[in-house]
């Protein structure tokens, strides 16, 4: 059973630490000129020009801090972890806000089944995550944010909700009305059949009776004797998930953010249900400018999933030998909008060219670097391409191998571009 909590608003009593950030990562600089990134957006279903200027807004859900970290959360984190290089590389600031779900059912159910207190289990996730993040170079979000430590900002957010309407009661439990939200379905664009069973599938209760529309999502759930609540002006219990995020997000980024991500399971509804709050709270709009999703890593057959045990853990590989910057450079040789199944020649591929790639870079000098360079910035530029960015760095090393060059820099940037872009340490 998980241990009942009751305490005031977290910020109110001061009494939830703070959840801290992982260390930042240098990113050495590059010459030449970077190219205007391009991402695939699921709102409008096309590449579209992430313009930033000098400062990118970013916000990556983030995990919920109960079997972490599996190799289908790495890439997914890898995959922004590449935008926010690109806009590094490009000069700007970059805002980077992530979550993490430190309250949600999953994990208390998770806590009760093995009989750990929920705190405890989050608490121990969460060092897992940072140290995986950390090994696997990962640059850190400039905010990482828990929704235990936000209840109260989740709890304001819910009573305008119920203030303007767009919220209403069913017993003790406080609903959003998707209604209130004309672009609503907007996102992920999926028919009426399609919403309802993902809506059934992840989180939601389509068919709770005293709902007004079988989609509308829970907003905050009141107390139940055994689970964790919190007093707040919409009175004791819990947020519900998509609204912990849509606090967060505004209130570390605000409106109009450049990049909604997180892996192609949150598409709908947890995407959907965030840009239509924000855009009912604020009146404003888009909640953000792109929505970028990342494909799923499957294992035998099935999405790596908690829920079906089929998880490959960094740690475990990390405890078992294998190079940190092997196992970056497996999720890599994966374009990541694609799902795929992660393999042991997917990762023997990637050991192999690593090992290509350090013995390239180790004499003074190589062959021109200055294509390479460029040829890796336009496949990342466009839409992410890191496989066409790998061919670069293989046809660099390639020639390397046959025919050594003579120039005396070469080496040099060739490490510094998988450094900077790809996050590559050679
Ligand atoms: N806490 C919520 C988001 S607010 C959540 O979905 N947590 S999670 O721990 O389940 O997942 C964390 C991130 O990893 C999400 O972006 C999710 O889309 C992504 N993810 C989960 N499973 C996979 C997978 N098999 N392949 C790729 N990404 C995955
Ligand atoms: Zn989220």
């Amino acid at each position: 059973m998980a241990r009942q909590f009751r305490g005031r608003s977290s910020k109110a009593q001061g009494r939830v630490a703070h959840v801290y950030s992982w260390p930042e990562v240098s990113l050495p600089a590059l010459p030449g000129a970077p190219q205007p990134l391009q991402l695939f957006d699921t709102a409008t279903r096309s590449l579209k020009s992430v313009e930033v200027g000098s400062h990118a807004r970013m916000y990556v859900c983030g995990i919920t801090p109960y079997d972490a970290t599996h190799i289908g959360h790495a890439a997914t984190y890898l995959t922004f972890d590449l935008i926010n290089r690109q806009w590094r590389d490009q000069g700007a600031a970059v805002s980077y806000v992530q979550n993490v779900t430190d309250i949600d059912d999953p994990l208390l159910e998770r806590a009760s089944a093995t009989g750990v207190d929920w705190r405890d289990l989050a608490t121990d996730q969460i060092q897992l995550f940072r140290d995986d993040m950390t090994a696997l170079r990962i640059l850190p979000p400039t905010s990482f944010v828990s929704v235990v430590e936000s209840i109260e900002d989740v709890a304001i957010k819910v009573r305008a909700l119920l203030d303007s309407g767009a919220a209403y009661y069913v017993d003790q439990d406080i609903y959003f009305d998707v209604t209130s939200d004309p672009n609503f379905g907007q996102v992920g664009h999926y028919d009426a059949a399609t919403e309802l069973a993902y809506f059934a599938e992840r989180g939601g209760d389509p068919d709770r009776p005293g709902k007004r529309n079988q989609l509308d999502c829970l907003l905050w759930r009141g107390t139940r004797d055994g689970e964790p609540s919190w007093d707040s002006v919409v009175g004791s219990g819990r947020p519900g998930w998509h609204i912990g995020c849509v606090a967060i997000a505004l209130d570390h980024l605000g409106m109009s953010f450049d990049v909604q991500g997180g892996g192609n399971d949150l598409i709908f509804p947890h995407h959907e249900m965030s840009a239509s709050q924000g855009q009912v709270l604020t009146g404003e709009q888009p909640y953000a400018k792109a929505y970028v999703h990342a494909g799923l890593v499957a294992l035998d057959g099935e999405k790596m999933s908690k829920s079906r045990g089929n998880l490959v853990f960094v740690s475990k590989l990390l405890e078992s030998g294998v190079d940190e910057m092997a196992i970056r450079l497996a999720l890599l040789q994966n374009h990541y909008r694609t799902d795929w199944e992660w393999t042991d020649s997917n990762l023997h591929e990637a050991q192999a060219r690593l090992k290509r790639w350090r013995e390239a870079v180790a004499p003074p000098t190589g062959p021109s670097a200055d294509e390479t360079l460029a040829a890796v910035r336009t496949a990342l530029a466009g839409d992410l391409d890191t496989t066409a960015a790998i061919a670069a760095i293989d046809r660099w090393a390639e020639h390397q191998a046959t025919t050594p060059g003579d120039d005396p820099g070469a080496p040099g940037i060739i490490s510094r571009t998988t450094d900077a872009l790809l996050g590559i340490a050679l």
